[in-house]
C-alpha cells in the first residue's frame, strides 16, 4: 500500500512536469487543485549572529514557524535566507521570530533587518524617498536605502507583508524585490582586510585621549 501510493506520487510528480513543459496545451486542471502555494525567498541581516551557536538557535526556530519552507543562517554572512509561502506567514512575522529567539551569547539579541533590492534608486535624494515611503507602511520600524538596498526592520504587530513593501516602493516610484541571497555577502569583508593594512593610522586614533 505504501509503496503503490509511492509510485503514484512518484507518477503525479512526473506528470506534472510534464504539463509544465506542455504549458500551451490546455492544461485543464493545472493551477487548481494541487497547485503549491507561491513561494519567496527573503533575506535578513542579523548582525549578532556571532557563531554556530547562534546558527544553531535561529534555524530551528524559524523551521517549526507555519509556513516555513526553509532556513538557513550564516554567521560568516550575518545573514538568514528563508522560504516561505506567501499567505501562511510574511516577513514581518519571521523577523518577528528572529528576534524573539533568545542569544547564546551575553546581552546579545537577534535584531532583524530585511534586505531588499531597491530600483530606480540613483541619487541620495531618491533613497530619502524610497526610505520614507518604506517607513510610511504600519509597522515598518526603521528604513535605510543604501548602495540600491533598502535595510527594512520591523516594531509592533506582525502584520507586514513583502507586498506592502512592494506597494508602497512603488506608489513612490520605486520597485524593491527580495534581495538575492548571493548577493548579501556583506562588503565589509574586504573592507576589514583594508582596514588591517592601515591599521597603523586606526591605532593613532584610538589613543588619542
Ligand atoms: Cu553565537
Amino acid at each position: 500500500m505504501k509503496k503503490l501510493s509511492m509510485v503514484a506520487a512518484v507518477g503525479m510528480l512526473s506528470l506534472s512536469a510534464a504539463l509544465a513543459q506542455h504549458e500551451g496545451h490546455g492544461g485543464h486542471g493545472m493551477g487548481t487543485h494541487g497547485a503549491p502555494a507561491q513561494a519567496t525567498t527573503v533575506v535578513f541581516r542579523v548582525a549578532a549572529l556571532h557563531c554556530q551557536a547562534c546558527v544553531n538557535v535561529v534555524q530551528p526556530a524559524l523551521a517549526k514557524t507555519a509556513g516555513v519552507k526553509s532556513a538557513k543562517a550564516s554567521f560568516q554572512e550575518k545573514t538568514v535566507v528563508v522560504t516561505y509561502e506567501e499567505g501562511k506567514t510574511d516577513v514581518q512575522a519571521l523577523a518577528q521570530v528572529i528576534a524573539r529567539t533568545p542569544s547564546p551569547m551575553p546581552k546579545a539579541r537577534f535584531e532583524p533587518a530585511l534586505l531588499l533590492m531597491a530600483h530606480g534608486v540613483s541619487d541620495a535624494k531618491q533613497a530619502g524617498r524610497l526610505s520614507k515611503a518604506l517607513k510610511g507602511v504600519k509597522g515598518v520600524g526603521r528604513a535605510d536605502v543604501q548602495s540600491g538596498v533598502a535595510s527594512v526592520t520591523f516594531a509592533g504587530k506582525p502584520a507586514v507583508r513583502l507586498a506592502d513593501l512592494k506597494a508602497a516602493a512603488a506608489k513612490a516610484g520605486f520597485m524593491v524585490m527580495p534581495l538575492p541571497a548571493e548577493r548579501a555577502k556583506p562588503a565589509g569583508a574586504h573592507g576589514q582586510g583594508h582596514g588591517a593594512e592601515s591599521g597603523g593610522h586606526a591605532g593613532h586614533q584610538g589613543h588619542g585621549h
